[in-house]
């Protein structure tokens, strides 16, 4: 028996919309940090009309979670942000860097889908801070650490004529980003062959920053999201050292098989834990939210040991 990359909870799914205290017909592809002694899971959820909107719950131990009463994050109503949400709010995630959470998150409309940034320093205030790219963009992960003065982020545009890639750039001020290129790409006959894109924000580890990313693979029944890992060189993360060949995580429990868009696993967020354990999380389905835990030198062992091309 191959080891278990990824230990899947015993009690997944760990969240659903049945522990949800207003109507919502999914819960899935969440971010969750740490906050003083909680963990803060912000969860996407489709409404009966088929549009998203962002729950908060809370919990204790990262694994048994209860939701606020109240959303978190619906499409703005008026502002600049208003005309790009009004078809939903979706697959948020969260960095937490210079004392305040950066949340980043897909805003839908009838211009595209792009990504806006939102900022709070207390899950309770939020500020919309700016809409950070085009349309055709969705998957920001923002570094938790500034690189010679600036801001970086990885992101996955999306394009008719190439694989769909991860690609890096950066900002002094969090509202303008620039320089902009492909790091990683698709690999060609190979789970993550139709397209790939950035999961859990960047986890610093000594041997480099360790991304989680969603690959996606097209078969005569439907396209299957698998988790795979990447490791990132610690001065310039636009250097890829490496990308584990082997996914660590892919769709086997019955809620991940089967659901609203079925096998799917997609995370957006990841706990690393003091013990060298990280837990990852993970949409299941596009339904249930579900939970594991892996150890993070596992993790790099793959990307430094049994890596395919970076690009
Ligand atoms: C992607 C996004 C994700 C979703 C996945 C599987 O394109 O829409 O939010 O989890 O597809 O449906």
């Amino acid at each position: 028996m191959t080891k278990e990359i990824v230990r899947r909870y015993h009690g997944n799914p760990i969240l659903t919309k049945a522990a949800i205290p207003y109507p919502v017909e999914t819960v899935h592809n969440a971010a969750v940090v740490k906050y003083g002694a909680e963990y803060i899971m912000l969860f996407r959820s489709h409404l009966r009309t088929g549009r998203s909107i962002i729950g908060l719950a809370r919990s204790l131990d990262g694994y048994q979670f209860t939701a606020d009463p109240a959303p978190f994050l619906t499409p703005a109503r008026d502002g600049p942000f208003a005309e790009y949400e009004e078809f939903g709010v979706e697959d948020p995630r969260i960095t937490f860097l210079g004392g305040e959470f950066l949340i980043t998150y897909s805003a839908y409309s009838r211009n595209g889908v792009r990504v806006a940034l939102a900022k709070t320093k207390d899950f309770r205030a939020l500020e919309r801070f700016s809409l950070i790219t085009e349309a055709d963009y969705r998957n920001i992960v923002i570094f938790p650490e500034k690189f010679a003065g600036l801001y970086a982020r990885l992101d996955r545009p999306h394009s008719e004529i190439a694989p769909w890639s991860i690609w890096i750039s950066y900002s002094p001020d969090l509202r303008f980003w620039g320089e902009a290129h492909l790091i990683m790409r698709p690999e060609p006959y190979h789970w993550d062959e139709m397209k790939i894109g950035p999961g859990a924000p960047p986890i610093r580890t000594d041997a480099g920053w360790l991304c989680i990313y969603h690959g996606v693979f097209q078969t005569m029944d439907g396209s299957v999201y698998r988790l795979g890992v990447a490791l990132h060189d610690l001065t310039d993360p636009s250097t890829v050292i490496g990308v584990s060949a082997t996914w660590i995580l892919q769709p086997e429990d019955p809620w991940e098989i089967t659901g609203y868009v079925h096998n799917v696993v997609f995370s957006c967020g990841a706990v690393p834990e003091a013990d060298g354990t990280v837990k990852i999380y993970w949409g299941g389905a596009d339904t249930v939210m579900c939970a594991g835990e892996a150890n993070i030198s596992d993790l790099v062992e793959l990307c430094l040991n049994h890596s395919r091309r970076p690009r």
